[in-house]
C-alpha cells in the first residue's frame, strides 16, 4: 500500500512511534510518505520506499498565527494526488486529522479518494483536545476519520468519556519497540566510570514538560543517592529542565546528575541504566518506559493513565500514587540493593516488552486497520452522542 504519515516530527513519543511505524512499513514493502514540517527526528537520511514531503507555511504580515493546518492540508492533497496514496495516517489528532479531512474533501472534488486513519496519542484527548478552543473540531475530526486507534485502553476510555463517541470503533493498538535495537547486551556501557565506581545508574527520558514531573525524578534520586552511590542521567530537554536543575542544586545532588539534553538514539543509553523513573502526572502510554523495559531496565512510575498497561507492578517495575516520592525511593533502594531481585525483574521486563509490544506484531495490527479501511471504503462514522463542550 501507499501510506502517508503525518506527525509532530520533534522530540516526543508520538513522533517516534509514527516514524518507527513508517520505517517498519517500508521494510515490509509499503511505500511511505512522511508529510511534516521537518524531517522526523528518528528518520535516517535515506531508506528505500520512504519519502519526505516538507510542509512549508507562507508567512504574511497579516498572520499573527500562520495557518499550518491549511498548509498541511494542501500538502496532503498534493501528495495523495501525485502519488496515489491509499491512506493518510495522522498521529495526534490536532490538527492533523482536521487537515486530512480537508484534503480528502478537496480530493473528492476531483473524483479521487483517500482513507484517513487517526491515531490518538495522549494529550490530544486528555489535555489539549479538551480545551474549549479545540474540543468541537477534535470531536468532529475523530468522527470524520475512516478509522481511529488509541495507544492504550486507558486512552480509548478517556476518548469515549470526554468526546462521547460511544458509536465509534476506537481500536487499541499499543506502541511498540524493535527488540533487536533495544537489546541490552548489544550496547557497550555508556557509563563505564559509574560502573567502575560501583554506582547505580538511574535514568529519565522525556520532553521535560510539566506533565512529566521532573522535579519528582530528582527528589526520588536524592533519596536513593543518600542510601547508595548512584548517578542520575536525565535525557531530553524542555520547559521544565531548569526546574530539575534547580531541584538538583537545592537538594545538593547536582554533582551526581548528568543532563544530556536531546538524544535521538536512546537504546545505547538505556542499556547502561539500572532503573528508569517516570513519575508523570498523566501518561496515555509511556513509550520511554517501554523502551526501558525492553532494555531490561525495571521501571518505577506513577500509577496513572496507561502506564499500568505497560509496567506490571511487582513484576517489571513498581507503580505508586502520583507524587509519592518516598514510596518510589524506598522501592528503588530496595531493588538496587538486591542484585538477585534486580536480575529477576530485569529479565521479566525484557521478556514482557518483547511478548506484548514487539514491532512485528504491532505493525501487523496497523496493516490490518489500513486494509480493512481501504476495503470497506469510507462509511459515515456512527453518530456520536452529543456531549457538552467543556466549560
Ligand atoms: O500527548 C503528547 O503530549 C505528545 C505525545 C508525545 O509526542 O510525546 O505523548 C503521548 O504520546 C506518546 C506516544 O504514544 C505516549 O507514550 C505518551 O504517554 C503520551 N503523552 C501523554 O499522554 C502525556
Amino acid at each position: 500500500m501507499k501510506i502517508g504519515i503525518t506527525c509532530y516530527p520533534t522530540y516526543g513519543g508520538s513522533g517516534a512511534v509514527a516514524t518507527e511505524l513508517g520505517i517498519a512499513l517500508a521494510a515490509r514493502g509499503h511505500e511511505v510518505h512522511f508529510i511534516t514540517y521537518q524531517q522526523p527526528f528518528r528518520l535516517p537520511n535515506f531508506l528505500p520506499r520512504v519519502f519526505f514531503h516538507e510542509v512549508e507555511v507562507a508567512r504574511y504580515p497579516l498572520f499573527e498565527f500562520p495557518p499550518y493546518d491549511l498548509a498541511l492540508a494542501v500538502k496532503m492533497h498534493e501528495v495523495v494526488r501525485d502519488h496515489g496514496l491509499d491512506v493518510l495516517h495522522c498521529h495526534y489528532a490536532i490538527p492533523h486529522a482536521t487537515s486530512a479531512w480537508i484534503a480528502r474533501e478537496m480530493l473528492r472534488e476531483s473524483g479521487q479518494d483517500v482513507r484517513v486513519v487517526t491515531t490518538l496519542h495522549g494529550t490530544d484527548i486528555t489535555i489539549v483536545g479538551q480545551e474549549r478552543s479545540f474540543f468541537t473540531i477534535t470531536k468532529f475530526s475523530i468522527e470524520k476519520s475512516d478509522a481511529v486507534t488509541a495507544v492504550s485502553e486507558h486512552l480509548r476510555a478517556e476518548t469515549y468519556k470526554a468526546f462521547g463517541c460511544t458509536g465509534c470503533a476506537v481500536d487499541v493498538i499499543h506502541n511498540f519497540i524493535d527488540p533487536a535495537l533495544f537489546e541490552r547486551s548489544t550496547h557497550p556501557s555508556p557509563f563505564p566510570d559509574a560502573v567502575a565506581d560501583g554506582r547505580k545508574v538511574l535514568m529519565h527520558i522525556s520532553n521535560f514538560r510539566a506533565v512529566k514531573r521532573v522535579r519528582d525524578v530528582v527528589r526520588v534520586f536524592a533519596r536513593v543517592r543518600a542510601a547508595m552511590p548512584s548517578l542520575l542521567v536525565m535525557v531530553g530537554d524542555g520547559p521544565e529542565r531548569v526546574e530539575a536543575e534547580d531541584e538538583a542544586r537545592d537538594l545538593g545532588v547536582h554533582g551526581d546528575v548528568r543532563f544530556l539534553g536531546k538524544i535521538d538514539s536512546v537504546a545505547p543509553l538505556l542499556a547502561g541504566a539500572d532503573l528508569f523513573l517516570l513519575p508523570s502526572q498523566s501518561e496515555s502510554f509511556g513509550l520511554s518506559a517501554l523502551e526501558a523495559l525492553a532494555c531490561g531496565v525495571p521501571v518505577i512510575a506513577s500509577d496513572v493513565g496507561g502506564i499500568p498497561e505497560v509496567v506490571t507492578h511487582g513484576e517489571t517495575g513498581w507503580l505508586f500514587p502520583l507524587g509519592d516520592v518516598d514510596a518510589m525511593a524506598k522501592a528503588a533502594i530496595a531493588l538496587l540493593a538486591d542484585p538477585a531481585q534486580w536480575q529477576v525483574m530485569s529479565a521479566a521486563a525484557a521478556a514482557d516488552a518483547r511478548a506484548r509490544f514487539a514491532e512485528r506484531d504491532v505493525v501487523a495490527q496497523y496493516e490490518a486497520v489500513y486494509e480493512r479501511t481501504v476495503a470497506r471504503g469510507r462509511v459515515g462514522a456512527p453518530a456520536m452522542r452529543a456531549t457538552p463542550v467543556p466549560a
